[in-house]
């Protein structure tokens, strides 16, 4: 019976492991998209689910009018608050379980905007990103 529960315990840590670096792998923005090129209405679909935008790492130009198209594919209520370069918010929206919704920004200032969802502990749990705004 001990020897039972100790294997058990091992093969609990190890998936803790395993929860864990997936964790730690999925924080920060991995994935760079680019618009210049790729769609002239700047349209950008992003996924947001448990805990993480897709794309998180977005590139423009200074002057674009973007429309991201966010889903919420997750069936929690997620957010996105996006802030200028100068730290402050410009958008706090909700995201619905299982819906998308709408918001357009027209990126005005060169620098990094950065974008996360407020809900407690997503942002640290990796539910961020950035838009990096360069000049023409
Ligand atoms: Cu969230």
């Amino acid at each position: 019976m001990k020897k039972y529960w100790r294997a058990r315990r091992a093969a609990i840590s190890i998936a803790a492991l395993f929860f864990l670096a997936a964790a730690v792998s999925c924080a920060g923005p991995q994935r760079q998209v680019s618009l210049n090129g790729i769609s002239k209405k700047h349209v950008l679909d992003i996924k947001a689910s448990n805990f993480k935008f897709e794309p998180n790492n977005i590139k423009v130009f200074r002057g674009d009018k973007v429309t991201f198209r966010i889903e919420n594919t997750s069936d929690t209520l997620h957010d996105f608050t996006l802030k200028d370069p100068g730290g402050k918010i410009i958008r706090d929206v909700d995201l619905p379980a299982g819906k998308t919704v709408v918001v357009p920004v027209a990126f005005e200032k060169t620098g990094i905007y950065t974008f996360y969802c407020d809900r407690p502990f997503h942002k640290q749990l990796g539910m961020k990103g950035q838009v990096e705004v360069v000049a023409k």
